[in-house]
């Protein structure tokens, strides 16, 4: 094999929108385990019953993201309020071969998944003859294979008029319009020539990203591969189809995380009495909830990392960007923040539980003073210096 191939996937480029209250959608064909799923996930009690097309408007929740170091920082200080970060998630209808030209439940859901930032693409590997299959039997690279075809013909359909539309206003022959039908026409010829997903290249240039985030392409949107499995399967971790799924997505969507989970499984959990009567089934059975990695992987999907501020006020944590900036960080805070941003003072979680305490961390030189230019880290307790820009001077 050559070196080249044996180099680990480059991390994609950031397409999309730049808020932090990103959404991401559950996507796949119908009567799979959606609904199931997200309830499980958000405790919520959306329609998940067996029929194709159960679920026709999405549901949204948000699920708080499990960490232990929020929890420790809880712990320390007791807070007078605790805010940790959530995931927001969108469960959608299911989606069919044809989707785009308006079959099952057409081109509205499409635009559901538009609204979304990333995609959790499940796919259905479990046998159950009482649970209708829309195409007749399991085969979920199959129907991976109709799920990706579907959004990119649906790109593929977007695509065309903004050409056309590009190609009459440069008739006046603006430079920028110039340049961004230049790189529409090479996404076009990405997505309907190679007949490959946006995402699927990870050397966009920056001049293309701007054009890219201008549209919004559903292909662009980052996705975490889920598998339904039976809760046997999913306790023995075996199942026939698990290695041909991760091999498609390897071979298609390099990076992408591929994550086995058994809905059956999650909400027998969800629906025992007490946290100790599911710790003693998991021990029993040698098995594990997969939501945590699932919550983490989603937000990880989309980019999303969190700062927090910690005292005993309150212990919050704070969605930003990952690449964010302090000044934009002090930003997700209040505005004034942002705009009156002196420095941020920064620990390391990992300092702040080494040595036990803020002063502790002081003594040991690991608080450190950063300025605009601080690029924040995941984990990172801050503490931000501002002035109020319209604040009345002292006298
Ligand atoms: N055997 C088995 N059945 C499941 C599992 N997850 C869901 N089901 C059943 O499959 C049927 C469909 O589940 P939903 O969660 O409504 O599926 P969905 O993908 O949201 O369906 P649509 O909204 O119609 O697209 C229900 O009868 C569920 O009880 C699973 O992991 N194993
Ligand atoms: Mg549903």
């Amino acid at each position: 094999m050559s070196p080249k191939k044996l180099e680990a996937p480059k991390q994609p480029p950031l397409i999309g929108r730049f808020g932090t209250s990103l959404k991401i959608g559950v996507v796949g064909l119908p009567n799979i385990g959606k609904s199931t799923f997200f309830n499980v996930l958000t405790k919520s009690q959306a329609a998940a019953e067996n029929f194709p097309f159960c679920t026709i408007d999405p549901n949204e929740s948000r699920v708080p993201i499990p960490d232990g170091r929020y929890d420790y920082l809880c712990q320390f200080h007791k807070p007078l309020s605790n805010v940790p970060a959530f995931l927001n998630v969108v469960d959608i209808a299911g989606l069919v071969k044809g989707a785009h030209e308006g079959q099952g439940l057409g081109n509205s859901f499409l635009s559901h998944i538009s609204a979304c930032d990333g995609i959790f693409h499940m796919t259905r590997a479990f046998d159950d003859e009482d649970i209708v299959h829309v195409e007749g039997h399991v085969d979920p690279v199959r129907d991976i294979e109709i799920i990706h075809e579907e959004l990119r013909l649906k790109d593929e359909e977007t695509i065309a008029p903004v050409m056309d539309k590009l190609d009459k206003t440069l008739r006046g022959s603006d430079k920028k319009l110039k340049d961004e039908f230049d790189v529409v026409s090479k996404i076009k010829s990405w997505v309907t020539e190679e007949k490959k997903h946006v995402r699927f290249n990870h050397d966009w240039s920056e001049k293309e990203i701007d054009v890219l985030n201008k549209y919004l392409f559903l292909t662009s949107k980052p996705m975490v591969y889920l598998v339904n499995l039976s809760e046997k399967d999913y306790i023995r971790k075996k199942n026939k189809w698990l290695a041909k799924i991760k091999e498609w997505v390897d071979a298609h969507d390099p990076g992408a995380l591929v994550i086995p989970l058994s809905g059956a499984l999650e909400s027998k959990l969800q629906d025992m009495s007490s946290e100790e009567e599911r710790k003693e089934y998991c021990e029993q059975h040698k098995t594990a909830s997969a939501l945590t990695k699932i919550i983490k992987a989603g937000y990880a999907a989309l980019q999303l990392e969190y700062f927090f501020t910690a005292g005993p006020d309150e212990v919050r944590a704070w969605s930003v960007r990952a690449g964010s900036k302090a000044p934009q960080a002090a930003g997700k805070i209040h505005t004034d923040f942002e705009k009156g941003f002196i420095m941020a003072e920064v620990m390391k979680y990992d300092d702040f539980k080494e040595e036990g305490n803020e002063n502790a961390v002081k003594a040991a030189g690991k608080y450190r003073q950063q300025g605009r230019n601080y690029t924040v880290e995941d984990g990172d307790i801050i503490f931000f210096k501002f002035n109020t820009p319209n604040a009345p001077k002292k006298k």
